[in-house]
């Protein structure tokens, strides 16, 4: 199935022939936030830099085209460390290891032939928003596949079994204290976590098959974890009695905080794993003489949304909830009544169902951040509204 992507002029001139073309692509796709008869796009002053890594990051969200509460496989952001594995599904199995019971290998048909379930969750990269080429590493559909806790319970984990250790297919060099080493993508979860009923072996996305880039023939779906923890290309599940100390879980992916005093500073370091609350405007929409802003918030469940305009009062926004699913995206729309013209700043904030607040940049937490991962402190983008 064939989706629109539209160039950000062909998003400006947009007229009704095109609109009802869309309106025809998207059906498929319950829309949260479809562009109506007369809707013109004001593209943002501030664009994201050139990628400068295409062979890590594949595909990136573009915020102006955010159309559908489901993003469409074709426009799924993807990310690689290891470049991007060709697996013959046919040749392919799955395996149950280390210290279990009875340990397993399924081929994906044996996967298929167990229960079946669905979720609808937004996983978003770590990383995003932390570099100034990256803030389109964020995607929502909805995963099918078979639940995880079952087959570990087949499987049977002996008493030391405490850790569970997802391996990738994809693979690569690291040197390790001097030693160059080949190891494959591989992250770890406490065997409490990856217990947890919603998560998911996965093989279909948004009702196709389960595509090369997104982890073909087999990934872990872990919802309410940043996108590192699901691991693609899944070909081995290993239980061990101690965490994994890879790049991904003790090197790289890690977050770095100076606290403590100038005279005695504190570093910590601490391992990336669940998501934190976050929100991002999406798009300045004009109709006639009427403006809205329109934007998501996830990462957590949303009790609010807020948009504060240059250096206006923080304003409530209409939260859309004829789409939702307990770890996927909010849509929501902000009426803009009146904008002066020239140049704006929009701002946004979200609270959560226990009252935690998005982070300002000047936050501690997020000011006290060395490294670019867990960048959910509040975007500032800037519009211009034309005469
Ligand atoms: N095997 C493997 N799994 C992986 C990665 C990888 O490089 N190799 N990248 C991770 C990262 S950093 C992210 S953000 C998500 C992205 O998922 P997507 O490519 O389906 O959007 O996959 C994760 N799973
Ligand atoms: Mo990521």
């Amino acid at each position: 199935m064939q989706h629109p992507t539209l160039s950000r002029r062909e998003l400006l001139v947009a007229g009704g022939a095109t609109l009802a073309t869309l309106a025809l692509f998207n059906a498929r796709f319950a829309t949260a936030a479809p562009l109506q008869p007369g809707d013109e796009v004001l593209p943002w002053l501030d664009q994201p830099e050139e990628n400068p890594v295409p062979e890590v990051i594949d595909n990136q969200l573009v915020w102006e085209k955010l159309d559908s509460w489901i993003t469409p496989n074709e426009q799924f952001f993807g990310i690689a460390h290891y470049g991007w594995p060709e697996i013959d599904p046919s040749q392919w199995q799955l395996t149950l290891a280390g210290r279990v019971k009875t340990p397993l290998s399924l081929t994906l048909d044996d996967l298929k032939a167990r229960p079946r379930q669905e979720v609808t969750f937004t996983i978003e990269c770590s990383g995003n928003s932390g570099l100034p080429f990256f803030d389109g590493g964020i995607g929502n559909a909805r995963w099918a596949g078979t639940p995880l806790a079952p087959l570990l319970e087949e499987v049977g984990v002996l008493a030391d079994g405490s850790e569970v250790v997802f391996v990738g297919a994809d693979k690569g060099e690291e040197v390790v204290r001097e030693t160059k080493t080949i190891q494959n993508f591989a992250r770890s979860m406490a065997l409490t976590d990856a217990m947890q009923p919603e998560n998911l072996l996965c093989y279909e996305m948004n009702g196709e098959p389960l595509p090369a880039r997104n982890g073909a023939p087999l990934r872990l779906i872990a919802p309410g974890w940043y996108g590192i923890a699901n691991v693609k290309w899944l070909q081995r599940i290993e239980i061990w009695p101690t965490r994994l100390a890879n790049r991904f879980m003790a090197r790289d992916y890690v977050t770095v905080r100076q606290t403590g005093t100038e005279a005695e500073p504190i570093w910590t370091e601490s391992l990336v794993g669940r998501a934190l609350l976050k929100s991002a405007p999406a798009r300045v929409v004009r109709n006639g003489d009427s403006y809205r802003i329109e934007g998501a918030a996830w990462g957590a469940p949303i009790s609010s949304v807020e948009v504060k305009i240059d250096e206006g009062a923080w304003q409530r926004t209409r939260l859309d909830r004829s789409q939702q699913a307990e770890a996927a995206w909010v849509f929501w729309t902000f009426n803009w009544a009146h904008p002066a013209l020239g140049e704006h700043t929009i701002t946004t904030r979200a609270v959560d169902t226990t009252s935690n607040v998005q982070p300002a940049q000047d936050d501690p937490l997020i000011a006290n951040k060395i490294t670019y991962w867990e960048s959910n402190g509040q975007i500032t983008r800037r519009v211009n509204i034309p005469a």
